[in-house]
């Protein structure tokens, strides 16, 4: 089954929306691999955010995921990278739909609440960084419920 990694940024954190932004993912059927609070370093989020590192908003981008502890979490289920994306709105809060989390929760770009892998290969990339140890295996047992 396809599974994305989700991260709450410290905006979202600090603004008291990480039961909020589960709660959709669980709601929606999506299940729950893997889960922790951490506060990363520089180094850290330089790896997370390597494919950006030319781009002139970087270093802010990095102060900005420093700032307090994120919620990192993998998510599992049918097409959960595109509609994980779909969940959390376009990039620009500006342009994003109401609701979504962003269209909901946010303004600036720079403070955009969540972030979303853009495709399963990078799913797999950052599951692999931020989980070392692995995603937590189990089934729900409500997959007949929600998968025909
Ligand atoms: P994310 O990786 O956080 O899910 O966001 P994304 O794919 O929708 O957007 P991406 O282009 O990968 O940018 C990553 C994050 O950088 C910040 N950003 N700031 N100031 C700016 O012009 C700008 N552009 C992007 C946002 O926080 C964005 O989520």
């Amino acid at each position: 089954m396809e599974q994305t990694f989700i991260m709450i940024k410290p905006d979202g954190v600090q603004r008291g929306l990480v039961g909020e932004i589960i709660g959709r993912f669980e709601k929606k059927g999506f299940s729950l691999k893997g889960l922790k609070l951490i506060t990363v370093d520089r180094s850290f989020a330089e790896r997370h955010y390597a494919d950006l590192s030319a781009k002139p908003f970087f270093n802010g981008l990095v102060e900005y995921i420093i700032s307090g502890p994120v919620v990192a979490m993998v998510w599992e289920g049918k097409n959960v990278v595109t509609t994980g994306r779909k969940i959390i709105g376009a990039t620009n809060p500006a342009e994003s739909a109401p609701g979504t989390i962003r269209g909901d929760y946010a303004i600036d770009i720079g403070r955009n609440v969540i972030h979303g892998s853009d495709s399963v290969e990078s799913g797999r990339k950052e599951i692999a960084l931020w989980f070392p140890e692995g995603p937590v295996s189990w089934e729900s047992s409500l997959h007949p419920w929600i998968y025909e």
